[in-house]
């Protein structure tokens, strides 16, 4: 178990309690000055709250992550396509391994978290709500969505909290592999037929929005930005970080030519942005609260995939009790 001041479930629940002043502010000066926070370190309650609500959250994202392009690993195109999307999917549960990881340093077991998320009390990305199509979704996927993953998650690679940094860097460096396979799957069906550019610009309409809304509610509406800037878990707010990810794909889009379906999307020269309209917030509520068109569909698929996976969970206890008890020598009995 890790530091001193650890939670548990029921106490996270409780009001935060009031902090010594002093600790508050070196905790707050440590953080200033760029030091990274580490388990065993004092941390308010607070903080430790924010990173095991975030942490716990972004693991979720991942493993709930697979499912929609795991539908797709046996009507992949070719070999080529399969190993990719098999190799994609596989890194996405690696990743959630680490950042389950990264939150039980908080003192919190990953059981709780688990079972939080399979009994639909846990969020997660909305965007994994949305159905898989067609193969060019699979495309989409890996430009947009690990595309979108990769702004917010290089920035947080320099986040205050230690484990987690460290988990970012090597996450970011396997979502580049997985925006560059997404959008080579784009660029290829951008110069195939008719058809295929037609699926293409489906894909693209589709997913576009949902993907501008997975950086969070604007700016006005993120009840948690506030803390997560001062303790330099977040370095740059949603509305930033949405702008950064438009700014970098228009100039994407325009090069494989597919139209982004926002008639409002302009260059402004002055601020050297790319300008949007306005993101539907009624469906990205609606969604991140359960109703989006996939929420039960993922979750029955976990609950599914947690419940034939018991014999493994099993096994490998029986395993590790056996090994435990076994002599050091590998398991001869002979007396030295
Ligand atoms: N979906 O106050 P804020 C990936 C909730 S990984 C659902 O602004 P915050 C890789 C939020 O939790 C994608 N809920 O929150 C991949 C909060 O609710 P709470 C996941 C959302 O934390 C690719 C409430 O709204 N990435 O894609 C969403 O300051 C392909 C108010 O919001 C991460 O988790 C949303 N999109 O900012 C895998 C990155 N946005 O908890 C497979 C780490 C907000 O108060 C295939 N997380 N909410 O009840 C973050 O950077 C932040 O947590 C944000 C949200 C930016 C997501």
């Amino acid at each position: 178990m890790y530091g001193a001041n650890v939670e548990t479930a029921a106490d996270r629940k409780a009001p935060a309690p009031v902090e010594d002043p002093a600790l508050l502010a070196e905790f707050q000066a440590r953080i200033d000055r760029g030091e990274s926070i580490e388990p065993k370190d004092w941390m308010p309650a607070r903080y430790r709250r924010q990173l095991v609500r975030m942490m716990s959250q972004h693991a979720h994202s991942e493993i709930v992550g697979m499912l929609p392009e795991g539908n797709w690993i046996t009507r992949a195109p070719n070999l080529r396509r399969k190993m990719a999307l098999i190799a994609k999917v596989q890194d996405e549960a690696g990743h959630g391994h680490y950042i389950y990881c990264g939150t039980e340093t908080l003192g919190v077991s990953r059981d709780e978290l688990v079972d939080d998320l399979l009994a639909g009390r846990a969020k997660y990305s909305q965007i994994f709500n949305y159905p898989t199509l067609t193969w060019a979704d699979i495309g989409v996927i890996g430009w947009f969505v690990d595309g979108a993953a990769i702004v917010n998650q290089t920035v947080l690679a320099k986040a205050s909290y230690g484990p987690y940094a460290r988990a970012m860097i090597r996450i970011c460096k396997e979502e580049n592999f997985h925006k560059r396979q997404g959008f080579e799957i784009c660029a290829v069906l951008s110069q195939g037929t008719d058809a295929q550019r037609e699926m293409l610009q489906d894909a693209v309409n589709r997913w576009w929005w949902p993907s501008l809304m997975m950086f969070g509610p604007s700016d006005t509406d993120s009840p948690n930005s506030r803390d997560l800037l001062a303790w330099r878990i977040k370095r740059f707010t949603n509305d930033e970080l949405r702008q950064r990810f438009v700014n970098l794909t228009v100039p994407q889009a325009q090069a494989i030519g597919v139209r982004l379906p926002d008639p409002d999307l302009r260059y402004d020269a002055d601020t050297q942005n790319w300008v949007f309209g306005e993101i539907d917030w009624a469906e990205f509520w609606a969604v991140v609260n359960g109703n989006g068109p996939c929420n039960r569909e993922r979750l029955a698929a976990r609950n599914k995939a947690h419940a034939d996976g018991a014999w493994v969970r099993q096994a490998a206890t029986a395993y590790a009790a056996k090994r435990a008890g076994a002599p050091r020598d590998g398991g001869s009995t002979a007396a030295a």
